[in-house]
């Protein structure tokens, strides 16, 4: 079986710091915000906070462009404000992981400011340099990941060309994160999320890319040369010091491959995030395609089958970078949109792998339909639009239909905390969802209930952390259904994924938990019950 750790029985909420709460009417979220709602957090039951970036930083990717590891961005209050929240989370009996973004920094941070100076800056080698364009990389933001800098040499930003990459191979720029995240860590956070970690070691041989990987170029830059080498030092040096979890984004990170980051016996990271399951309804090209149940769960069977007990997975279908899930898998109308949020709930925290909750989703948030350029934030989309519209590639009518499902920006407009709005006394930095007015967190009391009961029993019942996971009916094109057992207990999940009734094979006995009050037979729309079966 598993060995038993902590984070392997948390439950993990988001917090994009930006879009939670503003406590100064600037109408940018902040850290006292975060502090003056901690009780909605607390109330769910989770046992772990992730916190987006919250450092110094231009925004040229909302945070994920880091000018100074050291300092709180202004915007989100002072070093006080963040040991206050971390004070505040650990005395609710919380913990707390930051975001670790060190495969590329804001070009304005120091070290770059110097490295792009001159040729013979002490700093040029903490940056990937060349007197050439070395080779056709891309930028996963799109255009070229090469950019001339003021002497005309060239930059690697795998990125934005406000994220210059970092030269890994440098032991100083190793010395120096290894640093930073001390730093941290002796505040007393519980670990880190860390940010396309894959993508830190780097083929200097600087090979183009293979015809087949060009529209998926994460797959090539996910598979440097020494990216295992460097993990397993930044653990022996920094984590395996310290009690704390880890999770790495494992963008362009094959299930094959998977196990080679967690492993338990190779000490590199404690967790992945898989990416599988979020790419379901995306084509080829990434843009948006119709998905069906039997696809999504085969996902899951697929990563059961690749892991062993010596891997551990972890459970989310959105964070700051996705659509809204009800949106996405659920129905958002709004005869459906509160059953089809707490059928989600039910899954994200029934399966196997250390759930991860996004801020919203647990109001039953639901995506906006944008109509504007004008109207999104993303630096992604309005590369998009450049590259796209304007060169009349695609009609703007097929760009926004696209983005309505796909953009970033779904996740990041500020939360709805009343029908007023609630997030700011000011102008918020980012329109809310126009549908705020009915759908917010007063009105999505019953889902935040829901997601409560679902997590206080996933507490409560080792087999739903531990068991072990079957896909009773991975064929059936409504029904998502699936065990979880461990020794004398068992639990089967029944989950209507569509508004349509749904006849499936149930036990007579009375469901534990499920999101419609009186009994039936068959499974009503977005009915998600679970049953204890041993
Ligand atoms: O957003 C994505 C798909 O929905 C990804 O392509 C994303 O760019 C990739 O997962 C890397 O994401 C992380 O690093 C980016 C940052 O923009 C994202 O917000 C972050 O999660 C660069 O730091
Ligand atoms: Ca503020």
């Amino acid at each position: 079986g598993y060995i038993k750790r902590w984070w392997k029985e948390a439950v993990v909420y988001q917090v994009y710091p930006r879009s939670f709460y503003d406590s100064n009417g600037d109408g940018i979220g902040d850290l006292r915000g975060i502090i003056e709602k901690l009780d909605h957090i607390k109330g769910l039951g989770v046992d772990v906070i992730w916190l987006s970036p919250h450092f110094d930083s231009p925004n040229a990717d909302n945070g994920y462009d880091i000018r100074d590891y050291r300092k709180v961005g202004p915007e989100f209050g002072t070093m006080q404000d963040f040991d206050n929240l971390l004070a505040a989370i650990k005395t609710r009996g919380m913990k707390l992981i930051i975001d670790l973004v060190v495969n590329h920094t804001s070009d304005e941070h120091q070290w770059f400011v110097e490295s792009r100076s001159s040729r013979d800056d002490p700093k040029r080698d903490y940056y990937i340099w060349s007197d050439h364009k070395p080779n056709d990389w891309t930028s996963i933001f799109g255009g070229p990941a090469w950019t001339q800098g003021p002497d005309g040499d060239w930059y690697l930003h795998l990125f934005d060309p406000k994220q210059p990459d970092l030269n890994w191979d440098n032991r100083e720029v190793r010395e120096e994160v290894y640093d930073l995240m001390r730093f941290w860590l002796d505040k007393g956070i519980d670990g880190f999320r860390m940010d396309v970690i894959p993508f830190i070691s780097k083929d200097k041989a600087f090979p183009n890319l293979p015809e087949s990987l060009s529209a998926k170029p994460q797959y090539v830059y996910a598979n440097g040369p020494k990216v295992h080498d460097y993990l397993h030092e930044m653990n022996r040096e920094v984590l395996s010091h310290y009690n704390v979890m880890t999770v790495g984004e494992a963008f362009g990170v094959t299930l094959e491959d998977t196990p080679k980051l967690i492993d338990e016996h190779r000490q590199e990271l404690d967790m992945i995030f898989q990416f599988a399951a979020v790419e379901v309804d995306r084509g080829p090209d990434g843009r948006w395609k119709p998905w069906s149940l039997p696809e999504f769960k085969a996902v899951f069977t697929r990563q059961d089958q690749a892991l062993d007990h010596h891997c551990w997975p972890t459970f989310f279908l959105s964070n700051h970078d996705n659509p809204r899930i009800v949106s996405r898998f659920g129905d958002d109308t709004p005869q459906w949109r509160e059953k089809s949020a707490m059928l989600l709930a039910t899954l994200i925290l029934t399966m196997k792998g250390t759930p991860f909750i996004y801020q919203g989703d647990e109001m039953g948030l639901t995506n906006r339909n944008f109509t504007d350029i004008d109207q999104f934030n993303d630096l992604w989309t309005k590369n998009a639009w450049k590259e796209e519209v304007a060169s009349g590639r695609w009609t703007p009518e097929d760009f926004f239909a696209n983005q309505n499902k796909v953009s970033r920006d779904h996740a990041r407009m500020p939360l709805p905390w009343t029908a007023e709005g609630g997030f700011t006394t000011g102008k918020p930095w980012f329109a809310l969802n126009p549908n705020h007015e009915t759908i917010n967190a007063e009105s999505g009391r019953a889902i935040y209930d829901h997601y409560a009961r679902l997590v206080a029993l996933r507490h409560a019942e080792p087999a739903l952390v531990y068991g072990d996971y079957a896909d009773m009916a991975p064929d059936h094109p409504q029904v998502f259904a699936f065990n979880r057992a461990l020794g004398e207990t068992a639990f089967l999940i029944a989950l209507n994924f569509s508004g349509q009734p749904a006849a499936c094979d149930l036990p007579d006995t009375a469901p534990c938990v499920g999101n419609y009050m009186d009994a039936s037979k068959d499974l009503r729309p977005w009915e998600a019950r679970i049953y204890r079966t041993k």
